[in-house]
């Protein structure tokens, strides 16, 4: 099978030569914004979302992306139809570009952009969303909205892989952070919702969640589906005495939880609730009006 190709300031490169320098302050400083984002069925899901979400992360730290919000559109789906991958998953990077050894980010002349789009299976594992995973409270909280919040999708995953890296240690899939408050804030790559008297709840942004893209879209099909959905403050003891709770990300999908913390979650998984939303969400991937087509 031929390599796949990678954009990079573009132009394209095969995978195995696809570099960029020591001296990015993306590769140094973690000095960057990125977007993770899926192609279902040929059709870029939510591109243009996922692009916005990229430019107002890059805004946030200051950062100059050297194209335009459609350039950029164009480029993601030219690196798509160079691939042929109906079925992928994107990584859309953005650095500071190449400066020197300080961390003064005027040093660097132009960002770099790289669009790399390659196959992928759902990261928490295909069996996940029958089966349902297990996690762990982390103690490490979520970087608070007054420090690196995850508001801004930043090259700094630091915060998550010490949260990941106890998970693994204890044996679970994943973690649960909490804010700098002790409230519930997110998992390490995914949003989180949990279900009580068959309404939805989800912490809001000022939680230092990252206000995903998927989040945003189970909150409008719950909408339609005349599920009621609360964006609030949600306790500890109230994530571990819900009725059901599930993960949702453009890597993790929709992943429903059956453990916290040696908790068992609700009375079976997928719990009714999940499971509509997962139904709905496998019918609107699969919209061409819900993205960009490709191919
Ligand atoms: N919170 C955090 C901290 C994330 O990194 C989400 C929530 C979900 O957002 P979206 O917009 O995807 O619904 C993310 C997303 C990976 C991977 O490779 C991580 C994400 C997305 C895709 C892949 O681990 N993060």
């Amino acid at each position: 099978m031929q390599e796949p190709l990678v954009y990079i300031d573009g132009e394209f490169y095969a995978k195995s030569i696809a570099k960029v320098s020591v001296f990015d302050h993306g590769f140094l400083y973690g000095d960057g914004v990125f977007e993770g984002i899926r192609v279902y069925g040929g059709v870029v899901f939510k591109l243009r979302e996922h692009v916005e979400r990229l430019y107002r992360s890059a805004k946030a730290i200051r950062l100059d992306i050297p194209m335009t919000l459609d350039e950029m559109i164009d480029a993601v789906v030219k690196t798509v139809r160079v691939n042929g991958f109906r079925d992928a998953y994107i990584r859309l990077v953005v650095t500071r570009g190449v400066g020197d050894l300080g961390l003064d980010p005027r040093k660097c002349s132009r960002p770099s952009v790289v669009i790399i789009v390659e196959q992928l299976e759902p990261i928490l594992g295909a069996k996940a969303r029958e089966t349902g995973v297990s996690l762990i409270i982390s103690s490490t909280r979520r970087d608070p909205v007054y420090a690196t919040s995850h508001e801004v999708k930043s090259l700094n995953y630091l915060n998550s892989i010490l949260a990941k890296l106890e998970a693994i240690a204890a044996g679970a899939d994943d973690a649960v952070m909490l804010d700098s408050r002790g409230f519930v804030s997110e998992a390490t790559a995914a949003n989180l919702f949990i279900v009580r008297g068959g309404v939805l709840a989800t912490p809001p942004i000022t939680a230092g969640i990252l206000p995903g893209i998927t989040r945003a879209v189970v909150m409008q099909l719950s909408q339609k589906l005349g599920i009621r959905v609360e964006e609030r403050d949600i306790t500890p003891t109230e994530l571990l005495t819900s009725d059901e709770v599930f993960l949702t990300g453009t890597g993790a999908e929709i992943v429903p939880v059956a453990a916290i913390s040696g908790v068992r979650i609700g009375e079976r998984v997928p719990g009714p609730v999940t499971k509509r939303i997962i139904e709905e969400f496998d019918k609107a991937k699969y919209d061409p009006a819900n993205g960009v087509k490709a191919l």
